[in-house]
């Protein structure tokens, strides 16, 4: 990996890094992206239309279904060498936090031990109606149906964030924080499409971060930050880890 000797200076000075994750983080441990090409059962929906309250509402076991499907996906999945180079990472520095839009726990499995989840966690899941943590659903008559709430009987669903939904207070203050303090922001494997979270890496680079972009795409910043590597996440953190020193 080429790279520049001003960026590497400000790397290997830096005294907090934030990594901010998205779904491309993901995909090389074979969890699908949102808005790459979706495969097989699901390919005739929109998963932006299945992740919202109104869709949970109108067909809560078509929503369920997608989740369980995802759930299966996430639960075959296991962090690749992008995820341990962060938690590497971590281990250099005095304050290194990760903030994900990823709801599949793989930052932590590789044992990142600072994760604030903006978009909670799929293997969760919470009360429709009560919002409540529930561990022990009620089976549903059918298969296809969500389990119901022990104590309400209004249909479980998973705890992520739904479009129209607001953020986990104390991960998104903690994450803006983070941001506001960090001398280095990684920005990996995101559309930066959807917000309040697609404005961390702004308000990082806005306080004079060195902003760090690695997407085999471009996206709505890559003008803006201080360099974009294109290309996959487990070949290029280990690499970059590796240029630091
Ligand atoms: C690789 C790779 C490899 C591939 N290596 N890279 C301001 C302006 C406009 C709209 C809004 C606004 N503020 C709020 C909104 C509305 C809305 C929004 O942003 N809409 C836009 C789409 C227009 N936001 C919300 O509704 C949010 N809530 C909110 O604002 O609430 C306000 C409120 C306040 C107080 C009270 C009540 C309400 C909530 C957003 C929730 C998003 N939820 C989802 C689903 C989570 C659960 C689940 O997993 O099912 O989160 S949607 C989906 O998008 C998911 C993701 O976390 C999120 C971001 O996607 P991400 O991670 O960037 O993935 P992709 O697929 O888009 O991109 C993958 C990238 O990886 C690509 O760039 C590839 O190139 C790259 N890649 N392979 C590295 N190997």
């Amino acid at each position: 990996m080429e790279l520049d000797e001003e960026i590497r200076e400000r790397l290997r000075r830096a005294r907090s890094v934030v990594a901010f994750t998205g779904a491309g983080m993901s995909a090389e441990s074979g969890v699908p992206t949102f808005r790459d090409a979706q495969t097989g059962l699901w390919q005739r929906y929109d998963p932006a239309d299945l992740a919202t309250p109104e869709a949970f509402e109108r067909d809560p076991g078509l929503v369920w279904r997608w989740y369980s499907w995802r759930r299966e996906r996430v639960a075959a999945a296991a962090p690749h060498a992008g995820h341990r180079a962060l938690a590497e990472w971590e281990q250099r520095v005095p304050a290194f936090v990760v903030a994900t839009q990823n709801v599949d726990g793989l930052h932590q499995q590789a044992g990142s031990g600072r994760v604030l989840e903006l978009h909670g966690n799929i293997h969760r899941n919470i009360c429709s109606a009560e919002r409540g943590v529930v561990t022990e659903p009620v089976p549903a008559g059918a298969d296809d149906q969500p389990p119901r709430c022990p104590q309400c009987a209004a249909p479980v669903r998973p705890d992520v964030v739904w479009f129209g939904e607001a953020l986990p207070e104390q991960a998104w203050q903690a994450a803006i924080r983070a941001a506001g303090e960090a001398d280095v922001l990684l920005s990996i494997g995101t559309s930066g499409l959807v917000q309040p979270a697609a404005s961390i890496p702004l308000m990082a680079l806005e306080q004079g971060a060195a902003v760090i972009e690695i997407n085999p795409e471009p996206t709505p910043i890559t003008e803006r930050v201080t360099v974009s590597f294109r290309g996959p996440a487990a070949e290029l953190l280990p690499q970059l880890l590796a240029a630091v020193g």
